[in-house]
C-alpha cells in the first residue's frame, strides 16, 4: 500500500510497533498469505516403501514392548513438508501398527476417530465398545470417536495394519480428549462380530435400529464383500479419473463411514491410465495389490504392493497401471470435512489430453 501524503516512513514504523505491542495486526501487509488465490499447502506428495515399513515395524517388535502408557506399537508416516508435526497430511495421521503373536494393546478411547486397514495376517482382533471384531487381510475396521478399543493377536503370525486417524485435524481444533480404560482390556459384552451380523450385507438393516451417531454402525467391512463389489462394478463402469473406485458407506446414510474420513477402494485395471484431476481434500493411499504409478503435480511415484503414499490437497494426480495384473488401492480421505464446510471442490486437468507431463520421478 502506498503511504498517504501526510505519513512519513518513520511514523509508519512507530505505528506498526504500536500495533504489535497492542496485539493487533494490519491486514494489508498479510493479504497475499491469508488469501491466496487458491490453496497453498505445505503438505508434500511422498511415498513410503513397503520394504522399509515392514522391516522397521519388525525391528520395533524386537525392541519395544506394548505397555500401558506407550499404548500402541505404531510407526507414523511423517510428511516431509510437516516435519515435527506428527501428520501424514495436514489433517490425516496414517501409520502402520505391528502386533506379534500373543500380544495385546490396552483399551482406551479418544475423540479422534480411527480406521484399521488390514495389510497382513488373519484372525487377530480389535474390540470396539464391547464387540470383538475379528480381522483379516483387506478388512476395514472402524473405531469411531470416543469408542473404547483394544487390540489383540491370538494367532501364530505377526499382524500389521494401516491406521488412519483424523488426529491432526482434531488436535488443531483443540478437540482431543483421551481416556485409558480402567483395566488393560475391556469386557466383551456383545456377540462376536455383532455389527457385521446386523449390517454386514449392506442392502438390508434391522428395522428397530435407530441411527445413534454420525459414524457408521457397521464396524468391520469384510474383504470378501469389498472384493466382490469391486469385481461387479468393473463389469459395469468406471471413473475416467479414478477407474473402478468405490467408497465404503455408512449403511444408515449412504455417506462416509466417519464424519471426518471417507474410505475408498479402487481397482486400477491393467493398461489403464486415468485422467488427471485435483480436489481440495487430501488422501493417503495403501497399495493393496499390484503395481503401477501415480503422477502427482508432474512427479511420478512408482508404487508396488504394500507401499503407502500421500496426495496433498489441490494437487493434480492421475493413476497408471502399465502391468497386465490388477492393481488395488485403498485410501483414506478428509473429503467429508471439506464437504461439510462447503469447501469441497474438484477440477479436471484439461491440457494435454487430460494427462500431466512427467517432469521428475520420486526416488525417496
Ligand atoms: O490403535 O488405538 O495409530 O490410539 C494412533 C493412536 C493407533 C490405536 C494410532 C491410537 C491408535
Ligand atoms: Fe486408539
Amino acid at each position: 500500500m502506498a503511504l498517504k501524503e501526510a505519513a512519513t516512513v518513520d511514523a509508519l514504523q512507530v505505528f506498526y510497533t504500536d500495533l504489535e505491542r497492542k496485539h493487533l495486526a494490519p491486514l494489508w501487509t498479510a493479504t497475499a498469505d491469508l488469501l491466496p488465490r487458491e490453496p497453498k499447502t505445505k503438505v508434500l506428495p511422498f511415498l513410503w516403501r513397503w520394504s522399509d515399513l515392514w522391516s522397521l515395524a519388525q525391528r520395533s517388535g524386537e525392541l519395544i514392548p506394548i505397555e500401558r502408557g506407550g499404548e500402541r506399537r505404531v510407526l507414523a508416516l511423517i510428511n516431509p513438508g510437516l516435519t515435527g508435526r506428527y501428520r501424514t497430511s495436514h489433517t490425516l495421521w496414517a501409520a502402520v501398527q505391528y502386533l506379534q503373536p500373543g500380544e495385546r494393546a490396552p483399551a482406551h478411547r479418544h475423540t479422534p476417530a480411527a480406521i484399521r486397514w488390514i495389510i497382513q495376517g488373519e484372525g487377530s482382533y480389535t474390540a470396539v465398545d464391547g464387540e470383538k471384531c475379528v480381522m483379516g487381510r483387506g478388512d476395514l475396521v472402524l473405531t469411531p470417536a470416543w469408542s473404547w478399543h483394544d487390540h489383540g493377536n491370538d494367532t501364530q503370525e505377526p499382524m500389521i495394519w494401516m491406521d488412519g486417524l483424523d488426529l491432526p485435524l482434531v488436535n488443531d481444533l483443540d478437540g482431543t480428549f483421551f481416556e485409558p480404560y480402567p483395566d488393560f482390556s475391556q469386557p466383551l459384552t456383545k456377540p462376536e462380530n455383532d455389527s457385521e451380523r446386523r449390517y454386514g450385507l449392506g442392502q438390508l438393516k434391522p428395522t428397530w435400529e435407530k441411527q445413534l451417531g454420525p459414524a457408521s454402525p457397521l464396524l468391520n467391512y469384510k474383504w470378501n464383500q469389498t472384493s466382490e463389489a469391486l469385481g461387479r462394478l468393473a463389469g459395469s463402469g468406471a471413473s475416467p479419473f479414478d477407474d473402478v473406485a468405490m467408497e465404503f458407506i455408512n449403511p444408515h446414510t449412504g455417506g462416509p463411514v466417519l464424519p471426518t474420513m471417507a474410505c475408498w477402494i479402487q481397482l486400477i485395471r491393467p493398461g489403464i491410465r486415468t485422467r488427471a484431476h485435483r480436489q481440495t481434500n487430501s488422501a493417503v493411499y495403501q497399495v493393496f495389490e499390484g503395481s503401477g504409478a501415480t503422477i502427482i503435480n508432474g512427479k511420478r511415484f512408482d508404487w508396488k504392493k504394500g507401499d503407502m503414499f500421500v496426495v496433498p490437497p489441490w494437487s493434480w494426480h492421475e493413476h497408471a497401471n502399465p502391468t497386465d495384473a490388477e492393481a488395488i488401492l485403498f485410501s483414506i480421505q478428509d473429503t467429508p470435512v471439506m464437504a461439510a464446510l462447503g469447501l469441497y471442490r474438484e477440477q479436471a486437468y484439461e491440457e494435454n489430453g487430460g494427462h500431466q507431463e512427467v517432469v521428475s520421478t520420486f526416488q525417496g
